[in-house]
């Protein structure tokens, strides 16, 4: 064998190893820089999550296209971050569904209470035909939807006192995500709620201009709340999912092959993503406490005042996403619950 021919066995050896290389080359991809912005810290559960996005995108595209990751709500809030992507001025982010509600009013079905009673649940629905449904709603409005990664099942803190009762809500000044939904659920509860971005909540606390919040284990645990926060009632009211979005105006101008690199790493980093989610969540209730938590549950009685106040606000939003898409979602939630 010459050593020309030599160099190429090798070669050919080389590109057949490292598979996902090799067709990357054969694919339509431009270099391309994605700036991929979040709220939470690198730390988090949003953070790692990212991380590995941006580790599948480099690789499947064989280096062409870098995500750089953007987090701690530096390049803004979930609501500057959303108008950056229908602008075109920023190509990706990952944020709360409950951001999104003022761009497709749709979005507000994830934030019904009590809407799931598991993980299991809001898999299959967020996953299966409405959920998809729901995500095409954005395309309208400038936004292109990837994927739904978990946030998780919300629980409340507040520095004031434990809840344990609905009258303990009373008069505690409550931030809330920034949509009606949940300013009215709150409301209905007697808390004084008030909507502020995720960004402004941990000096929020700290200054006690508000009293409590509510959020997944994660969330209270990478953003420090527990500096901030005494009390933590698990009241698992609500399941809020993430949705990775992109700048339609981007994502129109890439090939194929350069869409179908950001699918496929999207539907890898969602199972990333809930895997280490709900590993860091089944152990943080122990975390919160040894940082100093004092942490109740609500007695099922309690939940069930709760619960009965809450899903008051019920019919509101199966007015405002659809009668339609609000049935669909019932009679799949039957199903799976074997009714
Ligand atoms: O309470 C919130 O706002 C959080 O649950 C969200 O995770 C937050 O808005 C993130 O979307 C920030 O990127």
């Amino acid at each position: 064998m010459n050593l020309f021919r030599r160099a190429l066995v090798a070669t050919a050896a080389v590109a057949a190893l490292a598979g996902t290389t090799a067709t990357a080359f054969a694919q339509d991809i431009k270099p391309r820089l994605i700036r991929f912005g979040y709220g939470l810290n690198e730390q988090s559960n949003q953070g790692r999550a990212v991380k590995f996005f941006a580790a599948e995108v480099e690789k499947a595209s064989g280096g062409k296209m870098k995500v750089r990751a953007i987090g701690a709500a530096a390049l803004g809030p979930d609501t500057q971050m959303q108008q950056a992507l229908i602008g075109g001025a920023q190509e990706m982010m990952v944020g709360s569904t409950a951001t999104l509600v003022g761009i497709t009013k749709e979005m507000a079905l994830w934030d019904t209470p009590f809407l799931f009673n598991s993980a299991k649940e809001a898999d299959a629905v967020l996953d299966g035909p409405v959920g998809q449904k729901v995500m095409a709603r954005l395309q309208d409005k400038g936004l292109v939807g990837l994927t739904y990664w978990e946030n998780g099942f919300r629980n409340l803190t507040n520095s004031k006192r434990p809840v344990q009762k609905l009258e303990d809500m009373a008069g505690v000044k409550l931030r809330v995500m920034q949509n009606e939904v949940f300013l009215n659920s709150f409301k209905s509860l007697g808390a004084n709620a008030v909507p502020l971005p995720f960004s402004e909540l941990f000096s929020a606390l700290e200054s006690r201009t508000v009293d409590g919040q509510e959020n997944p284990f994660n969330t209270i645990l990478s953003s420090k709340f527990y500096e901030v926060q005494k009390y933590l009632s698990v009241t698992n009211h609500v399941y809020s999912p993430w949705i990775i979005t992109v700048s339609k105006k981007w994502w129109d101008g890439l090939s194929k092959d350069e869409q179908k690199v950001l699918l496929d790493a999207a539907a890898k980093s969602r199972d990333f993503e809930r895997k280490d989610t709900r590993e860091e969540a089944a152990k943080a209730v122990a975390e919160l406490k040894a940082k100093g938590m004092q942490i109740n549950e609500l007695s099922p009685a309690e939940v069930a005042r709760m619960r009965d106040k809450l899903t008051r606000v019920n019919a509101g939003i199966a007015a405002n996403v659809g009668m339609d898409l609000w049935n669909e979602t019932q009679a799949q939630l039957g199903k799976l619950r074997g009714k």
